[in-house]
């Protein structure tokens, strides 16, 4: 191995905790067994005004949609409407009744979506040990229908790491660790519990659709974000996180910048922990809410579409404070 080459996952993650086996063999929700009535009676328990939110983005955008590069925008035809009955082409139905129908044809992780545990992998392993051949030609085990069939509801926690940074939206590359987590949770009066879902603004998403969609193309394609430590891998263990959900495409930096190493939070919290991942969301007007009012907790809310033996699925989450 050349000197600047980063390590194989395999030999960094030797020895990063697992969760494998912890709650059985067949397991395929990982630390989403983290949450039950209790915590969510924990969010309820938070809800003040009863304000909503709705956390995902437009599908099918005309204005554009950020991706990771190389997955393509969404493209909803519709394949029947008022057309065909003006033309004489629609089925006639008693009482002048139309309707019309669409179709969407989609990358399932380029708009706001849940990852399925075994959407990312090394070493022919992915969550629980199960062989990545379960992947091939669509996830026969830990696809998206076991997280969306429990659902996601708990006490959520925004951590408006821009504002904390004093900047409408992180750099490129900037990253975060989670010590940052807990100074911006009580920068803003706020403390984070265990099994919290944690919610982290960076102002990235909203960047695109703010004249700086540039940014999300090219061979210099680099987000801010959470990275990698043995240290942060511990905590997000001990706190018993159930969801990391974040205003950015992949949920931490592109590339570590100690190691040189892509997406390393996917093996170590996701791949090794269970740990599950939301993507693409926009936060921007939450936060807004949450330093308005000061409330940064809240009754969160999610269940991904079931989609047969998919590796994630779309996902439009509701916020309640
Ligand atoms: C990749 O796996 C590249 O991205 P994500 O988890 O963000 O869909």
């Amino acid at each position: 191995m050349a000197d600047n080459e980063p390590p194989m996952f395999a030999e960094f993650l030797k020895d990063s905790p697992k969760n494998w086996g912890r709650w059985g063999p067949n397991d395929e929700i990982g630390c989403l067994n983290y949450l039950g009535q209790a915590e969510a009676l924990a969010g309820a328990a938070e809800i003040r005004s009863g304000k909503s939110f709705t956390l995902g983005l437009v599908i099918g955008n005309p204005q554009g949609e950020p991706m990771w590069p190389g997955r393509r925008p969404a493209r909803r035809v519709n394949s029947i409407d008022h057309g065909h009955w003006a033309a004489g082409k629609g089925i006639p139905i008693p009482g002048g009744v139309g309707y019309s129908d669409d179709m969407l044809v989609m990358d399932i992780q380029s708009s706001s979506q849940y990852d399925a545990l075994a959407h990312a992998w090394h070493d022919g392993q992915v969550w629980n040990g199960y062989s990545a051949d379960t992947t091939v030609g669509g996830h026969s085990i830990a696809s998206i229908v076991p997280i969306a069939e429990h659902g996601v509801v708990g006490r959520g926690i925004l951590l408006d790491m821009a504002k904390f940074r004093g900047k409408r939206v992180l750099d490129p590359g900037e990253t975060f660790t989670h010590e940052d987590l807990v100074a911006c949770a009580a920068s803003q009066g706020a403390e984070i519990h265990k099994r919290d879902i944690l919610l982290v603004h960076t102002g990235w998403v909203a960047s695109y659709y703010d004249g700086e969609s540039a940014k999300f193309s090219g061979s210099d394609f680099i987000e801010p974000g959470l990275t990698y430590s043995p240290e942060l891998v511990q905590w997000f263990h001990d706190m018993e996180i159930p969801n990391w959900v974040t205003d950015t495409i992949a949920n931490e930096v592109t590339v570590d910048p100690g190691t040189g190493l892509s997406l390393p939070l996917h093996q170590a919290l996701m791949r090794n922990l269970g740990v599950v991942f939301t993507e693409i969301l926009n936060l921007t007007p939450l936060a807004n809410d949450c330093a308005s009012d000061g409330q940064y907790t809240f009754l969160y809310t999610a269940a991904p579409l079931k989609i047969h033996e998919a590796t994630g699925a779309p996902v439009n989450p509701v916020v309640v404070k």
